[in-house]
């Protein structure tokens, strides 16, 4: 790694120090897949390794090339399985510090998925969405950040073309229904996604709640989740194609509650990553 490449030499959130050894482990990525939840990027890293190189579950554990505890990073083949935290602010300090980690191991071409839940809305649980743009509570299809006292928006349409070849690489047989539309990034789990069952009683009602829901719907908005607007902003201006794929736990419609069982969440999380592994086997293999 050559000093004039960067300006830091120290991630912090990462707590990784900058030298030729750690920058290497990045090399030769293509794809990053995020996910909020470290065990679950622990465990597609396996399927990937199973399917891509061929390796047994056995004989294979996903090191976390990370030395800090806030997030991890597993790689497998041209692959990089990361987690994210919960909600804009953290998935942006990853996406700064992974890009830069990235650029700097020479990466040029990469794709940047991530793979999450969400609360669908007016769709079956079960269901998976596809982002095409990302909305911000207020329903604007940009995310604003202040930078400098000043407020800054940034276009936060996903990459179509990636979004495509996601779609095009599902068999016809598909047993769960795949949607290409809208998401919306929102600030909390309760109140932020209109919900009744957070500790402090909301001010608004089922009727001011269900004319929002029907804004929502009539921007062709699929479901609620909490980092996709910032995924849009920072990789349109890192130039990185990204989307997201997400799986629907709830219909919002019908529910404030996950109540799906255990056995159906473990269906829904398997559903979306066997999504994000159709398209990288489709490419790699
Ligand atoms: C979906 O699920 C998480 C909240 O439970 C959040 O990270 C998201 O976007
Ligand atoms: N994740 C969310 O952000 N909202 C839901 O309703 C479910 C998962």
């Amino acid at each position: 790694m050559s000093a004039h490449k960067t300006h830091n030499n120290y991630l912090y959130s990462v707590d990784m120090l900058l030298n030729d050894e750690t920058v290497k482990l990045f090399q030769g990525i293509k794809y990053v897949c995020m996910q909020g939840s470290s065990d679950r990027s622990k465990v597609l890293t396996r399927k990937l390794a199973k399917l891509i190189l061929g390796i047994e579950d056995e004989f294979f554990t996903p090191r976390n090339l990370f030395p800090g505890t806030r997030f991890t990073a597993y790689k497998v083949a041209n692959v990089l399985c990361v987690s994210h935290g919960m909600g804009t602010v953290s998935i942006h300090s990853l996406l700064d510090t992974i890009t830069q980690l990235l650029r700097l191991a020479d990466n040029s071409d990469l794709e940047y998925i991530r793979i999450g839940t969400s609360g669908g809305l007016n769709i079956a649980a079960g269901s998976i969405v596809i982002t095409d743009t990302a909305f911000m509570p207020n329903l604007v299809a940009n995310y604003k950040m202040n930078i400098l006292g000043y407020d800054k928006v940034f276009p936060t349409q996903m990459d179509i073309a990636l979004s495509k070849r996601i779609l095009a690489a599902q068999p016809p047989d598909t047993p769960f229904k795949l949607y290409f539309g809208n998401s919306i990034a929102a600030d909390d789990f309760y109140m932020g996604q209109a919900r009744f069952d957070g500790v402090i009683k909301p001010k608004y009602d089922l009727a001011k709640r269900q004319k929002y829901f029907e804004q929502i719907m009539a921007r062709g908005i699929y479901n609620f989740e909490m980092e996709s607007t910032v995924l849009a902003a920072f990789c349109n201006r890192a130039s990185i194609p990204a989307t997201m794929i997400a799986v629907t736990l709830l219909d919002r419609l019908r529910d404030d509650q996950v109540t799906a069982s255990a056995e159906e969440l473990a269906d829904y999380a398997n559903r979306v990553h066997t999504v994000a592994i159709n398209y990288i086997l489709d490419q790699v293999l």
